[in-house]
């Protein structure tokens, strides 16, 4: 018998609350398919905006070739991003407990200029965006090990969990070829991965154009003001309790993030 995405979705939120991961659902399930997972995963946004949460933008994932491999999953996937996701880098510490197994990421983000509701090509993206700027992302797998298929991280949002968003914003033509900014990720001071925007889709950008065919294939909106985070420049780095986290975009700033 299939799994109903409504289902999946009461599993997986009883894992975030309960902070207890389970086994992906493609092994006893190995039909379920890209459509279903984002049919799960809707099922969990309606049931955050009736919670009042405030959907205020959207996040790709696994844009990265390290992302891709490490994971097993071998594209691009789409999640949303509601305002009880944003927190400071000052409460990630006292918010530790919330998370099963917390991992963070550098990633570049970007705030729209307009509405998008069709597909824009890459030509024509920059004229969507209205600021960008350095997020750390904080993903929390409700999968036992982050062992997931493409199905099941769908239904999972794609394992959003948190952001944390640097102060500066700049505009886009401030900060030069975003492909060709240097990341860095430190953990307590010794730097653990290294990174160039042409990471993510050899353009960041590319990120963002793809999320416009996503919105568009799902007859969506995605209003002017909304918050996109482009996918991890790098590989996720466990967080664990009482240690700092660098996180570095030249030309956008840097994060410190202790946990
Ligand atoms: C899936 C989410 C990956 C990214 O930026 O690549 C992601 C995962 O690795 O758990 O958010």
């Amino acid at each position: 018998m299939s799994l109903a995405p409504e289902d999946a979705h009461t599993i997986l939120a009883t894992a975030r609350s309960t902070r207890t991961p389970v086994e992906r659902f493609t092994d006893t399930h190995p039909d379920l398919d890209e459509l279903w997972g984002y049919a799960a995963q809707l099922h969990d946004r309606s049931a955050r905006i009736a919670r009042g949460e405030k959907v205020i933008g959207a996040k790709l994932g696994l844009t990265s070739h390290a992302k891709q491999e490490r994971m097993g999953v071998a594209r691009p996937i789409v999640g949303f991003l509601t305002d009880a996701m944003v927190v400071s880098a000052d409460e990630v510490a006292a918010r530790l407990d919330e998370w099963a197994q917390p991992r963070i990421e550098p990633e570049i983000a970007f705030v729209t200029s307009r509405d998008i509701s069709e597909p824009v090509g890459i030509d024509e993206i920059g004229q969507y965006v209205d600021s960008v700027l350095l997020a750390a992302e904080i993903i929390d797998s409700r999968f036992t090990g982050y062992r997931f298929r493409l199905a099941d991280v769908l239904a999972d949002n794609t394992s959003a969990a948190g952001v944390v968003l640097a102060p500066e914003r700049h505009r886009l033509a401030d900060v030069g070829d975003l492909a060709a900014l240097g990341c860095t990720v430190a953990v307590d001071g010794e730097v653990v991965h290294e990174a160039t925007g042409a990471a993510v889709l050899g353009q960041p950008l590319q990120a963002l154009a793809l999320l416009t065919e996503h919105v568009a294939a799902q007859s969506e909106v995605l209003p002017a003001g909304s918050l996109v985070l482009a996918g991890a420049l790098t590989d996720a780095t466990p967080m664990a309790a009482g240690t700092t986290y660098d996180l570095v975009i030249e030309g956008l700033g840097s994060l410190r993030v202790r946990a």
